[in-house]
């Protein structure tokens, strides 16, 4: 396991040299944020990143994301240039030593939550996403945002983009993702670079906009567009988790034996009746059996990438929801040491 973290760039409150403090911390998980969706990302940007990472003594090994332009998710006749891009961009991720590129295949938002500062009986805040929030949520009224949502749209594009996700179903999804892979895979194997798809996060439709990374039957289907080692997960357990019929454990067990597991996202969530809370990491403060996660991995000996994903708000701190410093540290370091334990354990 290569335990990493996100890093914003060098907008991000959070340092190099704080991140490095933090245990056993291996490499970045960064990108290039200042180019549009869909461009090719300038070689000195990259280099920049890189530099600035190593000089800390990190690794510049995994990026988050490559987003995918609208066009190619809608399976749009403009798509081939943005594909062309995209390639382009894994040519040059792969010749500065980057291994896993994590991207997701969500139409128009990233994650959604409904609420961003739940305050908790402790006094920390967090992400969470209730049913009855959501039902008086209108994208297209212009006046939402959330820190996952690109939020350069403006109402008539949206507006625009959702007439366009009118004619695409699931199938029509799942159709446009292997027109997408069967190009980029090739040049991943040559590039030396492994794809991680992150699921959707939630799990299920939202707004009337299909989502395809859910399940196991779905997750099953989408390694087999294009059945190469370079097309795997970003496994986050926070987001398949937030569905209950999904048996994590077991779904990790079963894609970390196939070698298409290159990237883990592990937090926990306390599933409710109306939706879910991000908690700390801990096994006991949520609902997810992260310890039951960690114990597969270790077994199949898992050696891509993990790092913690969302925390609380603690301390005081302030910021980007969910990517503070104390409470992610304190999961990474809970996750490090479940994970020494349980090779501890095994190697007796
Ligand atoms: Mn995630």
């Amino acid at each position: 396991m290569k335990l990493s973290f996100r890093w914003y760039g060098e907008s991000d409150r959070i340092s190099l040299e704080y991140i490095s403090q933090i245990p056993n911390m291996y490499s970045v998980v960064t990108a290039v944020y200042d180019v549009p969706v869909g461009e090719v990302w300038p070689r000195e940007n990259i280099a920049r990143l890189k530099k600035l990472t190593e000089d800390a003594g990190l690794k510049f090994e995994v990026i988050e994301s490559v987003p995918v332009h609208e066009d190619i998710k809608l399976g749009l006749p403009t798509r081939d240039k943005y594909i062309e891009a995209y390639k382009e961009n894994i040519r040059r991720l792969g010749e500065a030593g980057v291994k896993c590129i994590c991207y997701n295949f969500m139409p128009v938002f990233d994650w959604t939550r409904t609420q961003l500062d739940k305050v908790a009986k402790d006094g920390s805040t967090s992400l969470v996403y209730y049913t009855e929030q959501l039902e008086k949520m209108d994208p297209l009224n212009g006046e939402l945002s959330l820190p996952g949502w690109d939020s350069s749209y403006k109402k008539e594009d949206l507006k625009h983009l959702f007439e366009q996700y009118k004619l695409v179903d699931e199938e029509k999804l799942f159709e446009n993702l292997k027109y997408f892979l069967e190009q980029i895979i090739p040049v991943c194997e040559e590039a030396d670079v492994n794809m991680a798809i992150h699921p959707d996060d939630p799990p299920w439709p939202i707004f009337g906009l299909p989502k395809i990374i859910t399940n196991e039957k779905n997750i099953d289907r989408f390694l087999k567009l294009v059945d190469s080692k370079r097309n795997g997960l970003t496994f986050c357990t926070g987001s398949l988790g937030a569905d209950p019929n999904n048996d994590l454990v077991k779904m990790v067990d079963k894609y970390s034996k196939m070698g298409r597991i290159h990237f883990m996202h592990v937090r926990n969530i306390k599933i409710l009746n109306n939706g879910f809370e991000e908690t700390a990491h801990d096994n006991t403060y949520g609902s997810l059996d992260i310890i039951g996660i960690m114990r597969v991995l270790v077994d199949n000996g898992f050696d891509g990438y993990l790092r913690p994903d969302h925390g609380r708000m603690i301390w005081g701190e302030t910021g980007k929801p969910g990517y503070g410093l104390y409470d992610r540290a304190l999961g990474a370091s809970y996750l490090n040491g479940v994970w020494e334990a349980l090779e501890e354990e095994r190697r007796k």
